[in-house]
């Protein structure tokens, strides 16, 4: 296997939790909704078939790259893709997300199995990709076993999981039975992006701060464990919201580093999640509408707990929101890469 031109970059090391020029930094997010070039590109294209086009993802990935100057591009795709691959009826509506035409009930409803044969947009927009990165990381993704199954069972967005844990808890052998599938899923989804050259990956578990720890470890954190043991070649980023009680359990479920949201700060995150692993976030994605000045102290705030960690990559807390003015992610940018 030849060594990736992007395997000595800042973002690498700091995910091996080795010494580092500068913090690396990049933002959920980061590839859409806040760039106008990405709004223009997107005129008359529905978000699902976007993500099947490798010249728009190509291009889509690469735009905050160049505007913003981040250490890492992240695969412009969604959690739903795969889904909607092996057959799932859904689609992602603009202003709500993604809506399923026929909510999980029985195991009738089991979604079948992704080979890579189903997804060959994938393969082709990552390998197109990490040509044209060079030595800039590319982070593949993809959603974890409980929050595709909270979209799935929900029907779409959702606030509080309540037909999601209903069924959890109710009737825990179909729930294992589709964490399970999920998990296949999953796993070969960011199998085919580390296989066409993604040097690292992103299991977001974005709704599982709903769950207390315990029924957390029982219900879901074998499942994505899963998912993370078969990835183990790559560096491996697990990350929820509202997660504060989880931390410590989702960096046992095999990530290498923790992602952290704006809830905790980065030495208590760190407290709780535990040696041997690095973390990742975690300004307040709210925080864009604050002046330069209050972002720039809050940016160093983040890097002094930042110090508390074996390895720091700078993120937000969650994904950039789309009222944000990309000026003020630039400034987020250039402040982190001049450190303390
Ligand atoms: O990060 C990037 O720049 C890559 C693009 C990306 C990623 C990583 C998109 C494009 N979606 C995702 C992941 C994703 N999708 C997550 C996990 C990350 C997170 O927690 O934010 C989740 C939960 C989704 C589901 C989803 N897709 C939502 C959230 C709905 C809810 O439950 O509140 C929404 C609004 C979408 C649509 C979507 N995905 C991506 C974009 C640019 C959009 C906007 C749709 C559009 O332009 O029509």
């Amino acid at each position: 296997m030849s060594i990736s031109p992007a395997h000595d970059s800042a973002f690498l090391r700091a995910c091996r939790r080795e010494p580092v020029p500068h913090t690396p930094v990049w933002f959920m997010r980061q590839a859409g909704r806040a760039l106008p070039e990405y709004r223009a590109l997107r005129e008359g294209v529905a978000m699902l078939d976007s993500c099947m086009r490798p010249d728009l993802v190509t291009e889509i990935t690469l735009q905050p790259v160049r505007r913003l100057g981040v250490d890492v591009a992240i695969f412009f795709s969604d959690i739903v893709v795969p889904l909607k691959a092996v057959g799932v009826d859904l689609d992602i509506v603009p202003g709500i997300g993604p809506v399923v035409g026929q909510p999980f009930r029985t195991a009738a409803d089991l979604p079948r199995a992704l080979s890579p044969g189903d997804v060959p947009y994938i393969t082709a927009a990552v390998g197109q990709l990490v040509s044209e990165l060079g030595a800039t990381p590319l982070i593949g993704f993809a959603g974890a076993p409980f929050t595709l199954a909270s979209y799935l069972v929900e029907g779409g967005p959702s606030k509080n999981h309540a037909r999601t844990k209903a069924l959890m808890y109710g009737d825990p052998a179909l729930w294992s039975q589709l964490l399970d599938r999920l998990a296949d899923i999953t796993l070969a989804f960011l199998r085919v992006q580390i296989d066409a050259g993604a040097s690292a990956v992103q299991l977001f578990d974005s709704w599982v701060g709903a769950l207390p720890a315990a029924d957390y470890r029982t219900f879901v954190q074998p499942h994505s464990a899963r998912v993370l043991a078969g990835v183990a070649d790559v560096p491996r980023i697990h990350f929820g919201v509202g997660t504060g009680e989880l931390l410590h359990a989702m960096g046992e479920a095999g990530a290498d580093v923790v992602g952290v949201d704006w809830r905790l700060p980065l030495d208590e995150a760190v407290r709780r999640i535990g040696p041997g692993r690095a973390v990742q976030g975690n300004l307040d994605p709210t925080l864009v509408f604050a002046p330069a000045a209050v972002v720039r102290d809050k940016v160093r705030d983040v890097l002094e707990a930042g110090k508390a960690a074996e390895g720091h990559v700078f993120n937000l807390g969650h994904g950039v929101l789309p009222e944000t003015d990309p000026d003020m992610l630039k400034l987020i940018v250039e402040t982190v890469h001049e450190g303390l």
